[in-house]
């Protein structure tokens, strides 16, 4: 069996390629554990875990899942004192029955099994929060609503996806196991307590053994309101391929009412053989993936709205500024 991994956006190609020995060693979960947990370190990376952006009080909030089957996945929402909500997840997934812990009780889980304690708020997001809540707001704009910002990548793995937090990464292992993982820490600025589709299997990541999986990143409600990563991997259930599979989610995606120009929606699908088709909603996503032939960076395969790749130049300014309002 081909082992792969593939990540969302350009900064899972260094998170892949750590995790790629894990993958050969320990198998398909611990590789996308192991991605996972490069993201949420990486301070570098301002778009998971600690380098993060915060709620709309400052505070971070992590949420995090992996699954290797609809018998087998774990993960947590809303945890703000542990780094690392994928392998809380997977405690999850390996010690209890459960399937999803929140709050402060998934940081008591965490303590429980000696996880480390850890600042999830690194000083430059602090700043940049703080810049944000000081600022003037128009009255069109809510304080307490998320940064309104389409996540786009460069494509050169700077993580500079603007007011986007989140790693999904999907891995095949020699011995054809499949396994999905994701850890995020949601939308800038969100209203204290949201949790997105990235905890949720179906919604941010999904995986059926034998069948194939998914993981989606991007705007979470829209995600979660069409089970985006369920779709996907259901598709390929019913006789598609995984081209039919992004597909299916773009078009379900591209169909939902109000669609405002911030929104998006990535998706990467795995079939059981390990082949691999990706798509957004529109353009700005990319995908890292990693085989015995090294690491890649590339555009999704499939873009509903291509004539929306970029974005308009208001936005561009903003980024350019750092103003993630
Ligand atoms: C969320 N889907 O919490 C995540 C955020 C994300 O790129 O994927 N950003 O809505």
């Amino acid at each position: 069996m081909p082992c792969i991994i593939a990540s969302t956006w350009s900064f899972g190609a260094a998170a892949n390629a750590f995790a790629w020995p894990s993958l050969n060693e320990d198998g398909a979960l611990a590789a996308v554990e192991a991605v996972c947990r490069h993201a949420d370190l990486d301070p570098a990376v301002d778009s998971v875990g600690y380098g993060g952006l915060p709620d709309a009080e400052g505070k971070m909030s992590l949420d995090g899942a992996v699954m290797l089957g609809p018998r087998a996945f774990g993960g947590v929402c809303g945890l703000q004192r542990h780094q690392h909500p994928a392998s809380v997840g997977r405690l999850v997934m390996e010690r209890t029955e459960h399937g999803l812990l929140c709050g402060e009780d998934a940081d008591r889980f965490a303590d429980a099994h000696g996880l480390p304690e850890a600042d999830l708020l690194a000083p430059e997001a602090r700043r940049t929060w703080q810049v944000w809540k000081d600022k003037p707001h128009r009255r069109d704009e809510s304080r307490d609503g998320a940064a309104r910002i389409r996540p786009m990548d460069d494509g050169l793995g700077s993580g500079r996806l603007f007011g986007h937090d989140t790693i999904g990464t999907l891995a095949l292992d020699e011995a054809g196991v499949l396994a999905a993982g994701c850890s995020t820490s949601g939308l800038a600025y969100k209203v204290p307590g949201r949790v997105g589709d990235s905890p949720i299997v179906g919604h941010g990541l999904y995986a059926v053994p034998g069948v194939g999986a998914a993981t989606a990143t991007g705007t979470g409600e829209l995600i979660s309101g069409i089970c985006a990563s369920f779709v996907a991997v259901d598709t390929i259930r019913r006789g598609g391929s995984v081209v039919d599979a992004v597909r299916e989610v773009l078009s379900r995606a591209d169909a939902l009412d109000g669609l405002e120009s911030h929104h998006q929606v990535g998706v990467i699908v795995m079939g059981a053989d390990g082949g691999i088709c990706s798509g957004a909603l529109r353009g700005g996503f990319k995908v890292a993936i990693h085989d015995q032939t090294g690491g890649r960076v590339a555009g999704p395969d499939q873009v509903a709205r291509p004539d929306e790749e970029d974005l308009p130049e208001s936005a561009r300014d903003a980024m350019a500024s750092g103003d993630q309002t």
